[in-house]
């Protein structure tokens, strides 16, 4: 076996038109830590300083609209004092050498109505509840019941889409990450099991892919295709309890092929479920890569050798950890020299302040 020749988890590389320092990349993470105006205080700022040394960070999902809020406490990026919060954090990363995407969220039927303007009903692709529970400020309840998105909302909903895409680039961000994974609205539009309309945005998968391709392009229109990425997760089921797609391959497998033609920075895959291990063999997620054709961001269950394994024989280009990196400002460091994880407890990870958000040492504390 030639080492030598073999792709390094950190070695730099680049990923669409950004340059990156290594092959690690901070996932997306909710932390549920902005006020309820979704503005971020100078906590986040510190949270995310500590972690630039990822090759790439991709923010925590962000709302793109009140309407896509689903949780209390998450940030937003659709007013200026949205992006003015952000442009902190923008400018701390990268004074500390570091780059970051924004992720745009829109949860779609995993809302609550007290988080919903005016206390309307969330919207979805069809009028499905979801199961599971949303966090309110009164604490967990369960998903409100969706009202179906008329087709002439569409157009509306891209342009929030796009809106937040140039706030992202006011706020200094080096690209955007739309999500289209978890079974949020994106996602619910992918899935036969939560798109059961019979317009043009249902039905075939060319139809239930058209409003997530139309939000992507809109977002490339404003940033260059280079500096956008797309995270899908073809077999997650966890959030709002969302049943797989009758058939993941296919659906995905055309979804990432049309981004592919796109010239996209990267196609972001969680290999499994939430939380749980990686389960990168129970889904052809070769082809997925194959069929995109761009850069590939695996992630789920990663370990230190899956990671550097996956780097070495190319099923990846670069692997992101979210719950390591909770509890490890400096993953990258202690990956490098395989030094002990700190495991955060679960505990820590949603609202509060600093306390089990930016009080972990590094090594070198
Ligand atoms: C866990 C808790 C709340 C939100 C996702 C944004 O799954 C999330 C999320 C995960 O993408």
């Amino acid at each position: 076996m030639s080492d030598t020749l073999a792709a390094d988890l950190f070695a730099p590389t680049s990923i669409g038109a950004i340059d990156v320092t290594n092959r690690i990349v901070m996932a997306p993470l909710t932390r549920s830590r902005a006020g309820m105006d979704g503005v971020h205080g100078p906590l986040a700022v510190d949270y995310y300083r500590q972690r630039a040394s990822a090759g790439l960070i991709v923010t925590e999902a962000t709302n793109i609209s009140q309407q896509g809020r689903g949780y209390a406490y998450t940030p937003g990026i659709y007013t200026d004092a949205h992006a003015e919060a952000w442009r902190e954090v923008t400018d701390a990363v990268h004074e500390s050498g570091g780059k970051i995407v924004l992720q745009l969220w829109h949860v779609g039927r995993v809302s609550h109505f007290s988080l919903q303007e005016g206390g309307a009903p969330p919207v979805a692709p069809s009028a499905i509840r979801a199961g599971g529970r949303v966090y309110t400020l009164a604490g967990d309840d369960v998903p409100s019941m969706p009202r179906a998105l008329e087709a002439d909302e569409i157009p509306g909903l891209v342009e929030d889409y796009r809106n937040a895409a140039h706030l992202a680039k006011k706020a200094g961000f080096d690209g955007v990450e739309v999500h289209a994974a978890n079974g949020y609205l994106l996602d619910q539009f992918l899935r036969d099991s939560t798109n059961r309309r019979t317009d043009l945005y249902g039905g075939s998968v060319g139809n239930r892919a058209r409003f997530p391709i139309e939000v992507v392009k809109a977002v490339a229109e404003i940033w260059g295709a280079d500096r956008v990425g797309v995270r899908i997760s073809p077999l997650s089921t966890a959030i709002g309890e969302t049943p797989l797609d009758s058939d993941p391959q296919a659906t995905y497998g055309y979804f990432v092929q049309q981004l592919g033609g796109l010239g996209l920075a990267y196609l972001h895959a969680v290999e499994g479920q939430l939380r749980e291990a990686n389960a990168a063999s129970a889904l052809d997620f070769k082809a997925l890569h194959a069929a995109f054709g761009g850069a590939y961001i695996a992630n789920n269950g990663y370990d230190r050798q899956l990671a550097m394994d996956a780097i070495a024989s190319g099923h990846a280009d670069m692997i992101s950890f979210g719950r390591a990196f909770i509890g490890n400002p400096d993953l990258v460091e202690r990956l490098r020299r395989n030094a002990p994880l700190f495991e955060a407890p679960l505990t820590a990870y949603y609202g509060g302040g600093a306390e089990g958000y930016t009080d972990f040492p590094t090594l070198a504390d």
